[in-house]
């Protein structure tokens, strides 16, 4: 699966010539995507009216001959934009973190809830190129933290929502779908994707513009990666969607000398020996306070001295 995110510190497969600015990639990149996207369509009248032994996979094609009066989809997608340091891919700084746009489009809403981008998803998805080479594909669903893909993937997958339990099909054969799952399509830059080397599996060019056929099943609502009663989502604490980057005590685990670990990752996130668990309540109803016993707006799971 190709889809996983080599993370900023792994071996990558470096060409030789220097990586390129982020900044620079960026921008030719949309131009890219923004020339795809007005001279293709989906089939989205089979969405529209499914015959009747439709298999509701997306599928691409170029707008011409037969297919001219198609629409494109530059006219169907919507937009995001997502802000990303160069030290997520170990670049030369950049001073400021590099805005990269994705395009998304739901082609079948779901019945369920819209994933996090900190939740546990159960999907199955065909990735492809801009030049229509498909580069990977799941079989079946599949269960994956969204924090372990690139960016585009977990920030993309999180504008469709999920099927419904009660709405699940199990084939004789074993294989499943959901009658009500969300089905959509992801167009991301290589910024949002793995930008340089050649991804995990070794099949990427460098600067791969990206595109994912996705169909979400299920989700894991208010994941909690590390078990420590605070969702992961909520230990964002800048709220720009990257979970990597937030680390209550990344001073305290530099000086020991231990691996950086991310809260959402880390079960004692002030590293006071004191577990996060053992810092908040939890009410009956499952809602969360965060006590500040010693009144100086740091709640103690955060607060190396209370
Ligand atoms: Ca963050
Ligand atoms: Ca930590
Ligand atoms: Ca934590
Ligand atoms: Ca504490």
């Amino acid at each position: 699966m190709v889809l996983l995110s080599c993370g900023n510190d792994d071996d990558n497969n470096f060409e030789s010539a220097p990586p390129r600015l982020l900044s620079e990639v960026a921008t030719e990149d949309d131009a890219e995507i923004r020339e795809f996207l007005e001279t293709h369509f989906y089939n989205y009248e089979e969405f529209q009216s499914p015959p009747a032994d439709f298999d509701f996979r997306i599928r691409i094609d170029t707008i011409a001959g037969e297919n001219a009066d198609k629409t494109p989809l530059i006219d169907q997608v919507e937009s995001a934009v997502v802000n990303v340091s160069s030290s997520e891919f170990g670049l030369p700084d950049e001073e400021l973190d590099v805005p990269h746009t994705y395009y998304y489009l739901s082609a079948r809403d779901g019945g369920g809830i819209a994933p996090t981008v900190a939740d546990s998803t159960l999907f199955r998805y065909e990735g492809m190129l801009l030049n229509g080479n498909k580069f990977d594909a799941t079989p079946s669903y599949t269960w994956l933290p969204l924090t372990s893909l690139v960016r585009g993937f977990a920030n993309g997958i999180s504008n469709f929502k999920s099927g419904t339990e009660s709405n699940l099909i199990i084939n004789p054969d074993g294989t499943s779908f959901y009658t009500d799952s969300g089905i959509g399509l992801i167009i991301m830059p290589s910024g949002l994707g793995y930008f340089i080397g050649t991804g995990p599996t070794g099949s990427l060019p460098s600067y791969s513009n990206l595109i994912f056929a996705v169909d979400v099943g299920n989700l894991i609502v208010d994941t909690d990666t590390d078990g420590d009663g605070i969702p992961s989502i909520m230990e964002d604490l800048n709220g720009n969607g990257y979970l990597f980057d937030d680390n209550t005590d990344l001073e305290s685990e530099t000086n020991a000398n231990v691996r950086p670990t991310a809260d959402f990752l880390d079960p004692d996130d002030d590293d006071d020996g004191i577990l996060t668990r053992d810092e908040i309540e939890i009410d009956e109803m499952g809602n969360i306070t965060f006590p500040d016993s010693d009144n100086d707006g740091t709640p103690d799971y955060r607060d190396s001295d209370s």
